[in-house]
């Protein structure tokens, strides 16, 4: 995605001032408006309590966009998402027909690969248990094992998982992934796997497992007791995809019997996460609030300038999502 916004061409927009909603039932997205004035003064951009005619929308930005209102969008053009998901735009029954657009960006990349790497390394290094010799004031030691001992698989390994991939084999993890269709270019000591048929192979040989797919009808619960089973016993799951991916009942079942050693988990069914959910206290479960990765805002101005002009124009808008694969 080097050359977004350099190509975008302006004459896409002669003579027109397009209107552009920030759509979000969860966030502020009036955080965007900066970026938006900077990387696409073209456009006269709006936040949801503002919206005014909604006949005379052209492309919505949405994270979470309230169900229904992009149907009532007759002039609509494009739906960008702000996240590389978009599943919490297409749970929305009543979808208009337009292209539908999701976000790939080197700074979403790395941020990922940084998260990921840092949770690989907190478990295999036993940093959990640093903090708390570090809060009773004592010097112990850990026992310390050469990345290259310890199996890291990647299910999903798309512009993320290949990134996260990358990087866990430059630092010297045994790195494995897993896709829908067969993957080439990567390191050759990389293992790959692809498919149905290949997946209880793959699991065997995850000391970690990233779940970094989307959200998809085939996707939905792949994170279950069979899953967790075909793991080696005390494996960590680190979860950065979605998390409907998780069945939560086997993976506080796995954990507790001990065939899942951790679990580090970024996204969840309910996002905030209920206070009252067990995985707040449960001593093998670590959260964090969905913050494994974020694009900036930007790169979301820049992507949705580019994809409106081409929309405009008549061409296909970049990073289009495929209606029948589901991401
Ligand atoms: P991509 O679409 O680039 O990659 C998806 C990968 O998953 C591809 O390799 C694809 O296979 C594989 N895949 C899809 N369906 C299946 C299946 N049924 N079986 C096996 N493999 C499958 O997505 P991204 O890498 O950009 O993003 C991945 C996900 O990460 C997002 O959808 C989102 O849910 C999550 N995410 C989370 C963030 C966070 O902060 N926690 C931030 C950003 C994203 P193939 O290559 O064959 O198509
Ligand atoms: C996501 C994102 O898809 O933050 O979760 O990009």
């Amino acid at each position: 995605m080097a050359a977004l916004g350099a190509d975008a061409p302006a004459a896409a927009f002669e003579g027109r001032r397009p209107r552009v909603a920030l759509l979000s039932t969860q966030l502020d997205m009036a955080y965007l408006l900066p970026a938006f004035a900077e990387l696409f003064p073209e456009a006269e951009v709006c936040v949801q309590a503002a919206l005014g005619d909604l006949r005379t929308i052209d492309a919505a930005v949405c994270w979470m966009p309230p169900r229904g209102l992009l149907a009532r969008m007759p002039g609509l053009k494009l739906i960008q998402s702000i996240a590389a998901g978009i599943d919490h735009i297409t749970g929305d029954p009543a979808l208009p027909p337009v292209p539908l657009c999701r976000m790939v960006d080197t700074d979403l990349a790395a941020s990922m690969a940084a998260y990921v790497c840092w949770a690989v390394t907190h478990r295999q290094r036993h940093m959990q248990d640093y903090v708390a010799s570090a809060a009773a004031h004592v010097w112990q030691e850990q026992p310390v094992e050469p990345p290259g001992a310890h199996r890291v698989g990647i299910a999903g390994l798309g512009a993320l998982g290949t990134r996260c991939a990358l990087a866990l084999h430059a630092i010297g993890y045994r790195v494995s992934g897993w896709s829908r269709t067969a993957k080439s270019g990567l390191p050759g000591d990389i293992a790959l796997f692809h498919g149905e048929s290949q997946r209880a192979a793959f699991l065997a040989d995850c000391d970690t497992l990233v779940c970094l797919l989307p959200y998809t009808p085939e996707t939905h619960g792949i994170l279950d007791a069979e899953s967790f089973a075909r793991l080696p016993r005390g494996a960590h799951l680190i979860n950065v995809g979605r998390g409907a991916h998780v069945v939560e009942g086997d993976l506080l079942r796995a954990l507790d019997d001990g065939q899942l050693g951790y679990a580090t988990l970024d996204t969840f069914t309910e996002e905030p996460l209920p206070a009252d959910h067990p995985y707040w206290t449960h001593p093998r479960v670590l959260v964090t609030p969905h913050i494994a990765s974020r694009t900036p805002a930007r790169a979301i101005a820049r992507l949705t300038r580019i994809n409106l002009a081409r929309v405009l124009q008549g061409n296909a808008a970049m990073v289009a999502v495929d209606p029948a694969r589901g991401y």
